[in-house]
């Protein structure tokens, strides 16, 4: 298979909610190429009509890079059709093995284009929102290389913002607890994202400059999940709280 015929391959996996093997098995591309891919298969999405709002990261934390073995931080693109409100649903038939982190996010204020530094990014951002992500992997059993997931997008699939708070809320280490109805399935702090979530901000500036690219105003930065993701059940309400930052929440649904 070429570029775009995995490309599209992959996106008919996650339309039809279907795996596939890993790729990289069959055809050797290598880590530039797998952002191609993803470039391609974003391409696709947005050929249906879906809009990019703005970008994700991945592995920005230890304990990702243990759950999945892999040690690189990573971005992907999101969309308009991934954004499910505050307090909406999930329709688990959607997806194939959808696991929820517990994540914030950034909304930006200004173009971002060129790097960052931690003293200067929070001037691009209007405000920060506790946030979780859904993650779905198109590879049969959640398994894939570093090139493999870059290739698919990150594993992106749904995502939901709670509300913002100011640009001077102290988000340096707080305490993070992610519910699956009332028992905590997940615990940590904002400090496991690279040390500091803002240098998720420098991180997306970097790669930015790095590929020649503009994120605009207004968009969105999820800064990747502070503790390992949880497998999604059905008929539960998954619910994150954020010290200080605040909290969100969302239930699943087996089918509609
Ligand atoms: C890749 C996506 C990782 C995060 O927050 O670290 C990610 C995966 O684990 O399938 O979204
Ligand atoms: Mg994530």
């Amino acid at each position: 298979m070429n570029l775009n015929e995995i490309a599209i391959h992959l996106d008919d996996c996650a339309l039809k909610v279907k795996t596939t093997p890993s790729l990289r098995s069959e055809t050797a591309f290598t880590l530039d190429e797998a952002y191609q891919i993803q470039e391609l298969s974003v391409q696709q999405r947005e050929q249906r009509g879906e809009k990019r709002v703005g970008v994700k990261l991945g592995f920005t934390s230890k304990e990702k890079m243990r759950q999945m073995g892999v040690n690189h931080l990573i971005w992907g693109v999101i969309t308009d059709a991934m954004h499910v409100k505050n307090g909406g649903e999930i329709v688990l038939s959607h997806f194939n093995h959808p696991r929820i982190e517990p994540e914030i996010a950034f909304i930006t204020k200004e173009v971002i284009d060129a790097p960052l530094t931690m003293e200067n990014a929070l001037e691009k951002i209007s405000a920060i929102c506790p946030a979780m992500e859904v993650i779905d992997s198109r590879y049969e059993k959640f398994k894939f290389t570093l090139e493999d997931v870059v290739a698919d997008n990150t594993s992106s699939a749904a995502f939901v913002l709670g509300d913002e708070v100011g640009v001077n809320t102290d988000i340096s280490d707080c305490a993070v607890k992610m519910y699956e109805n009332d028992e905590i399935v997940q615990q940590g702090s904002t400090a496991a994202l690279l040390g500091h979530p803002i240098q998720c901000v420098v991180q997306v500036s970097e790669l930015l400059a790095k590929k020649g690219q503009a994120l605009p105003a207004g968009s969105i930065i999820l800064a990747g999940a502070a503790t390992a993701a949880h497998a999604m059940q059905t008929g539960c309400t998954y619910k994150t709280e954020i010290e200080t930052i605040g909290s969100v929440n969302l239930s699943s649904q087996a089918a509609k």
